[in-house]
């Protein structure tokens, strides 16, 4: 962890965050011209100049830790891909209505640069530990890079000669594109901060003209819509088959109710903590599965979208053509977390294909976050499904028999 007191200039904080681990003691007692940040190391050099022309402009102190972003201990705001903001913004540490996206960072690929004598002493691939870190673990497997060596800090990975990295962490050599999810940086206030005024006040400054400057081109901007194809009339689940959800689940959550996820995506916040509408959450392991009422064939590309609103919390999709089964695994916990403008809940597609499955008219939606539920602590545990929708072709088809439902 690298602890920054006050923020100083920001050729200061790059050589900071070069050197390993550093602990920079309190220069100043806690004063109501500051604000805490505390944010994941991917996202600190990109934050740097906007909290310097933040200072610079208010005059304000800006007191930074580089750290994951959960827990907060003092920080009035925090930063963090989706996967590091999910409970913090689930249980209300993290004020929801506050939250919003700075930007997106891609992953790359850093190797030797072609004709480095050096190369072969690369060691092995650099990754970055954690959840936000995940999924390019899991592509590194996928893609067989061989030995993989985990990583927490932003400077040990910068030197690295070989690593997965968020592009804003890369060091020397060359880089190339992967298919790994971008990261998704967010920011949001903590609910109980002391300093909340201060908070509220750099939260706007990042948000308006001066801080997007500032935080220039590190950041992505969204990737183009993801949109859904044109359709007449756009196909949602119409009914509710079968759904389990964990004893403890049924006892802590909120949202229990399996009907939410029918019909188009409608999910709200109602203001304050875990006050929402429009959606059930599985707990953990728990599924739904639904009738989509046609069937819907496999056509290029996605087939099926989930409407999921939390974050990236992870979905699993079956399908089949009868409501009982056999269901076929079309998609193994996929991060769901895809923004649509003007829709409050994310999404994630899936493809038929990639199950081998031609058609299907039941769709079994299972949790992929497999939180301990006992562990959890929030009302809202697990993926939060909010709409399933077909994308591809539907054809209308009779339902299958229910007896099918019947178990042994
Ligand atoms: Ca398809
Ligand atoms: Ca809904």
């Amino acid at each position: 962890m690298i602890r920054i007191r006050p923020w100083p200039a920001f050729a200061a904080v790059l050589a900071l965050l070069a050197r390993a681990d550093v602990w920079v003691p309190a220069a100043a007692a806690a004063s109501a011209d500051e604000v805490h940040v505390r944010t994941s190391a991917a996202f600190a050099p990109c934050l740097a100049p906007a909290l310097d022309a933040f200072t610079r402009a208010t005059g304000m102190r800006v007191v930074v830790t580089v750290a994951e972003p959960d827990p907060p201990l003092d920080a009035d705001v925090v930063v963090g891909d989706d996967s590091e903001m999910t409970r913090l913004l689930e249980g209300g540490t993290a004020d929801l209505s506050s939250a919003f996206d700075l930007g997106y960072v891609p992953w790359v690929l850093v190797s030797p640069a072609p004709g480095d004598a050096t190369a072969s002493e690369a060691g092995p691939v650099a990754v970055l530990g954690g959840a936000a870190g995940r999924e390019a673990r899991e592509w590194l497997g996928k893609n067989g890079h061989g030995a993989v060596g985990v990583m927490r800090g932003g400077a040990e990975l910068g030197r690295a000669r070989r690593a997965l990295v968020p592009r804003s962490l890369a060091g020397r050599g060359e880089t190339r594109a992967t298919g790994v999810r971008p990261l998704v940086a967010v920011a949001a206030a903590i609910a109980g901060s002391p300093r909340r005024a201060a908070a509220q006040k750099l939260l706007a400054f990042l948000r308006g003209p001066e801080g997007r400057r500032a935080l220039g081109s590190c950041f992505d901007a969204a990737p183009a819509a993801a949109t859904a194809p044109a359709r007449a009339a756009a196909v949602y689940a119409q009914a509710v088959v079968d759904w389990w959800l964990p004893q403890c689940t049924l006892a802590h959550n909120r949202y229990n109710d399996p009907a939410e996820v029918l019909g188009p995506p409608d999910a709200v916040n109602l203001g304050g903590v875990d006050n929402y509408q429009g959606f059930m959450s599985l707990g953990e392991g728990g599924y739904v599965t639904v009738d989509m009422g046609a069937t819907i064939a496999d056509g290029p590309g996605p087939d099926i979208r989930v409407f999921q609103t939390t974050s990236n919390e992870p979905v699993t999709v079956y399908a089949s053509t009868a409501p009982g089964g056999p269901f076929a695994l079309i998609g193994l916990r996929v991060s769901c977390g895809v923004r649509t403008p003007g829709v409050f809940s994310n999404h994630c597609d899936f493809d038929l294909h990639d199950g081998g499955v031609a058609a299907a008219r039941y769709l079994k939606v299972e949790d992929g976050e497999i939180y301990p539920c006992l562990a959890g602590g929030t009302v809202t545990e697990g993926a939060d499904i909010d709409a399933v929708q077909a994308l591809s072709a539907t054809t209308a088809s009779r339902p299958a028999p229910l007896a099918l439902l019947s178990r042994p």
